[in-house]
């Protein structure tokens, strides 16, 4: 039998299932395979069919959910109308990451296992369960599974088992050349392509929203910085509800791209075309030809934590034997403890990375670049506003990151330092976007009343619902908002005070620092326990909680029972019944970030 073509299929949330395919792509080339690496819905699945060999690798994000970018393939492989056993002569393999802290760990993995199953797939090996919770992380479960997978894999193909596999630092050939464009040819301006067709923007087409305003919606003195944004989306076909949330790509920061072309001894305005050096399609909204600034700045995720690929790449170019040996033990599985240490912990960016390795950073090949950085993540915001009242905007409340690590130099959080950074008065500001539906759903009955619980920027979708509910002339709303003071971080205290006034808003305040002991959002919650025994006994009110507060959900919902125990006399274990109903019946929804 000769050798089969294999392709790699993820779908990746955070950009570690992705990490995780190209590693194993990596793997499969220094064994001389054909191989090709893609997203779950970049990939037509109806030519599954006829495939040999294929490998999944899926992690499983919230609550059991698929990552974005494998829905498609998730709702068209659940079809009823597929017959059983029409994939009889596929042979596959799937890996799975999780994280066994959430109660439907590797769920996707192990549902897709049982799925093809059905399809009459021959699963080669047992699924791979990665676990992020595993002392020594989910590469403690890779890399044996991949390990088990080679070993598989050559048995089914024996002609595997005599190549000789290159070693781990000879460099692969790059996925890209680069082809430079000298001055001479005619010069044009890289921008974003506005779209002129009917389409929705999308991930691969997103929508260039010029910025209205950016504005601080918190006191100068206060710790957080907080942003009210508003985008302009006329023209992009893009509709939402409340309850929606808008994607953006970031761009790395302007002293970031330019030492990074210092380090690489490349011209930011040096423009090229790139091709592929295999089959693989140039990444769709990356320009050509393109600036090497325009790649840097919005393309190459210079500034996230890089992952162990990076390093195993990157070991290939040291010409110093110090560096070589450091970077093989961060390339290596033993080197994992040490490799979080040196990286994740303090949250060291890729950038900061190739400083400390000068030699091999200055050997670094041009071509290698969009295997080295991964793309850039999208990031996602609750919309803070309507349609209705603010048409053809996008509003966001953006809390603009910093934080301290061991290192000299303050984190931030790429977007929201970067959407901060954006001053509209100075000349037209873009921002990359496209809109996706969220999971918090409003309902379309007149009566039904609402109950919101968002502490701050949790109230985003809660003010969109707000704005959304009063021009429909709904006026069961209760905000249960909570910020440090009264003074300091009380965003859109005058809108709330206008619904007061209008008759469309009960609003309870839960001002954490503004006394001795600390006040929040659940602590009124328990106070109000008759009034939201009412609403929701009575009146079948919906529940909602959104924000970031790590324990802040827990605490609502045990405040919520409590208000039950308390003003319905129910006993705990119906409480708890209660609220497992209101859920089910999509009557307590939640949305929360980190
Ligand atoms: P704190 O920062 O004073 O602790 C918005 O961030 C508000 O949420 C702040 O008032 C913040 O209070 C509060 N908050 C922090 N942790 C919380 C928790 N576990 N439950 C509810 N609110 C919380």
């Amino acid at each position: 039998m000769s050798n089969p073509a294999l392709l790699i299929l993820y779908g990746s949330q955070t950009g570690t299932a992705q990490d995780t395919a190209q590693r194993l792509a990596r793997q499969a080339q220094r064994r001389r395979l054909r191989v090709r690496v893609m997203p779950l819905d970049d990939y037509n699945v109806a030519h599954l069919i006829s495939e040999s060999l294929v490998v999944f690798v899926c992690s499983t994000t919230g609550q059991g959910d698929p990552p974005d970018n494998m829905k498609n393939f998730w709702r068209f492989l659940f079809k009823k109308s597929l017959p059983v056993g029409s994939l009889s002569r596929l042979d596959c393999a799937i890996l799975g990451l999780g994280d066994s802290s959430y109660p439907k760990f590797n769920f996707v993995a192990k549902k897709l296992h049982k799925r093809l199953l059905q399809l009459g797939a021959c699963v080669l090996l047992p699924v791979g369960l990665a676990d992020d919770q595993h002392d020594l992380g989910a590469d403690a479960v890779i890399d044996p599974w991949f390990a088990s997978f080679w070993g598989k894999v050559s048995t089914l193909y024996p002609t595997l088992s005599g190549v000789i596999p290159l070693r781990e630092d000879e460099p692969l050939p790059p996925t890209y050349t680069f082809h430079f464009l000298d001055d001479m040819q005619e010069k044009e301006e890289v921008r974003l392509r506005i779209p002129m067709d009917q389409t929705v923007p999308s991930q691969s087409h997103p929508f260039p929203a010029r910025m209205v305003f950016n504005r601080r919606v918190t006191e100068p003195s206060h710790f957080q910085d907080v942003r009210h944004i508003e985008l302009d989306v006329t023209g992009s076909n893009i509709e939402f509800a409340a309850g929606d949330v808008v994607m953006m790509r970031p761009c790395n920061a302007p002293e970031d791209v330019q030492q990074f072309c210092q380090l690489l001894r490349l011209d930011p305005e040096t423009r090229f075309t790139l091709s592929p050096t295999d089959n693989t399609a140039v990444p769709a909204w990356l320009p050509q030809p393109c600036t090497v600034r325009h790649l840097v700045e919005s393309y190459l995720d210079i500034a996230a934590v890089p992952r162990r690929s990076f390093f195993e790449l990157l070991s290939t170019f040291a010409t110093n034997e110090l560096e070589r040996e450091k970077l093989a033990e961060f390339s290596s599985a033993a080197g994992q403890d040490e490799l979080h240490s040196y990286c994740n912990r303090p949250r060291r960016t890729a950038l900061e990375v190739l400083t400390d390795f000068p030699h091999t950073t200055a050997g670094l090949k041009v071509d290698y670049l969009l295997d080295l950085f991964p793309e850039i993540q999208p990031r996602s915001f609750s919309i803070a506003s309507s349609l209705r009242a603010h048409p053809n905007r996008i509003q966001v409340l953006v809390a603009v990151v910093r934080y301290k690590t061991k290192l000299y130099k303050p984190r931030k959080g790429l977007c929201s330092s970067w959407l901060a950074s954006l001053d509209p008065a100075q000349g037209d500001v873009y921002v990359p976007l496209w809109v996706k539906k969220g999971s918090l759903k409003f309902p379309s009955e007149k009566e039904t009343p609402v109950i919101m619980v968002g502490p701050g920027t949790g109230v985003a979708p809660f003010r969109s619902a707000l704005q959304e509910r009063t021009t429909e002339g709904k006026t069961a709303n209760v905000l249960f908002f909570g910020c440090r003071s009264e003074s300091k971080d009380f965003y859109f205290r005058s809108e709330w005070e206008e619904m007061m006034e209008a008759g469309f808003l009960a609003l309870f305040m839960a001002f954490s620092r503004d006394q001795e002991a600390k006040v929040y959002v659940q602590h009124r919650v328990r106070e109000n326990g008759e009034l939201l025994w009412d609403l929701i006994a009575n009146k079948h009110a919906c529940f909602y909680i959104a924000g970031n507060a790590k324990q802040m959900p827990a605490s609502v919902c045990d405040a919520l029972k409590e208000a039950f125990q308390q003003a319905g006399g129910v006993s705990a274990e119906e409480a708890e019944q209660m609220l497992a109903t209101m859920e089910k019946m999509g009557r307590f929804q939640s949305e929360t970030w980190s």
